[in-house]
């Protein structure tokens, strides 16, 4: 075989993991105690391991685990064969060029970035190379992340898996300052996001209020995940509007139809999603109805790194701004986000993160270190992280024990206020 032939895909190994996870609140409940995701390792026969970090619910993972042995024979540089694999696998057609449908295709395009990320970081481990470099380059030494605010309670309710966190509670605008203190003071972040959806939006102003009283001069975000009506957002818009109080205002409610109404009377704020504009399909209507200003891409769902670097372009061509998505996440997904951050020239917001919350890492030499507010592509080849196996075989255990599947925070809440309502919008 010549050195221009790389060794093909031998192995593909899918492996379903739970993590700990605070019970953080959200528009649709609290988070469970234990997080799952899937970690991806694809091996050429020479060898090479490319790795990769995406969802773990239960359709996930049939996508995933029908797809993998597919993929044995590929040459981990053919990009297009894989999306072909893809396409055919789920979705049942394997016409990489056909329009992206008015509906989305999140489940395919998932399936597609779980295993791409793996393939950019076999490519790049064979040249030898940063993965960022195979995205052509660096245009920013590091990427800028957001301090990520939640509500939360002490602990999960009738659970003694693990000892509680060490945040404690967060339900006042007082707390709320103190966790943004630690998580800034810890890390140095540069913008907060508080994720609403959980108190009436005039309590949650408060906590705007009194986060930029603490912190004056720090961007600030909000984000009800859907939470609020029409009306409700029209009520507060000029709160949130008055004295440039928001960078922009996420997913104030849930449908692409009720953010283009939001848009009219938004006063100028822009707006930002990851729930209706969430697929390259939906970028028509968006544009449309002008329902959204800013994207927040995320290479989970959007089709990958290189997908996500076309999301950006699209942005450059229609005037939209770029962020960045995130759910609970390992290194291997920071690693990823932050090879892609630093490539994307219009990636002018700081990106959201989750990982401060999360105690438990998959990676060799535990947590990635976000440090003045700021992460560089981990150095080395590819994504420049390599996997604990040990940490790997125990937080897969933690799976086969959990007992959870697919994620339900509803159901968690309901432990802890059995009346608890989850129809939208809640506010
Ligand atoms: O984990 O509670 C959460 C978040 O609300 C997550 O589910 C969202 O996907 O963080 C996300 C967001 O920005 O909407
Ligand atoms: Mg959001």
């Amino acid at each position: 075989m010549s050195s221009l032939t790389p060794s093909p895909i031998a192995a593909v190994r899918v492996t379903p993991i739970a993590f700990r996870d605070p019970p953080l609140l959200n528009v649709a409940g609290v988070h469970e105690p234990w997080a799952l995701r899937s970690i991806i390792e694809v091996e050429t026969r020479d060898g090479r391991i490319g790795l990769g970090e995406s969802y773990g619910d239960l359709k996930t993972l049939a996508d995933l685990n029908q797809i993998a042995p597919q993929l044995v024979g590929l040459d981990p540089f053919d990009l297009n064969g894989l999306t072909r694999i893809v396409y055919a696998s789920v979705g049942g057609n394997p016409d990489t060029g056909a329009t992206f449908p008015a509906a989305g295709d999140k489940a395919r395009a998932s399936a597609l970035g779980a295993f791409e990320v793996a393939l950019l970081d076999l490519q790049a481990r064979i040249l030898d190379r940063p993965l960022y470099q195979l995205l052509g380059g660096a245009v920013r030494p590091a990427v800028a992340y957001s301090a990520y605010l939640f509500y939360k309670f002490a602990r999960h309710k009738d659970f003694d898996g693990y000892p509680p966190d060490d945040w404690g509670e967060v339900l006042t605008p007082e707390q709320m300052v103190g966790e943004a203190r630690r998580m800034i003071n810890t890390y140095g972040f540069g913008s907060i996001k508080l994720k609403g959806g959980v108190f009436a939006p005039e309590e949650e102003i408060r906590a705007l209020d009194a986060l930029r009283g603490a912190f004056p001069g720090l961007p600030l975000r909000i984000d009800p995940n859907g939470g609020w009506s029409v009306e409700t957002t029209r009520r507060v818009m000029p709160a949130l509007a008055a004295n440039g109080l928001l960078e922009y205002l996420e997913d104030p409610c849930s449908t692409l139809q009720e953010m283009g109404e939001v848009a009219k009377f938004a006063q100028g704020m822009p707006l930002a999603t990851n729930m209706v504009t969430i697929a390259f399909g939906h970028i028509p209507e968006t544009l449309r109805l002008n329902a959204v200003q800013v994207i927040l891409s995320d290479h989970h769902y959007w089709g990958g790194l290189r997908a996500t670097q076309q999301l950006a372009a699209l942005g450059r061509v229609f005037g939209l701004g770029i962020s960045m998505h995130s759910n609970s996440h390992l290194g291997i997904s920071l690693a990823a986000m932050t090879h892609v951050g630093v490539t994307i020239p219009n990636l002018r917001y700081a990106c959201d993160t989750h990982y401060p919350w999360q105690v438990d890492e998959v990676i060799t030499g535990g947590k990635l270190k976000i440090e003045g507010g700021q992460l560089a592509p981990p150095p080395g080849p590819g994504l420049g992280v390599t996997l604990d196996r040990a940490q790997l075989a125990r937080l897969h255990c933690n799976y086969l024990e959990c007992g959870i599947r697919v994620r339900d925070d509803a159901k968690e809440m309901r432990k802890h206020r059995p009346d608890f309502d989850d129809r939208r919008p809640r506010f």
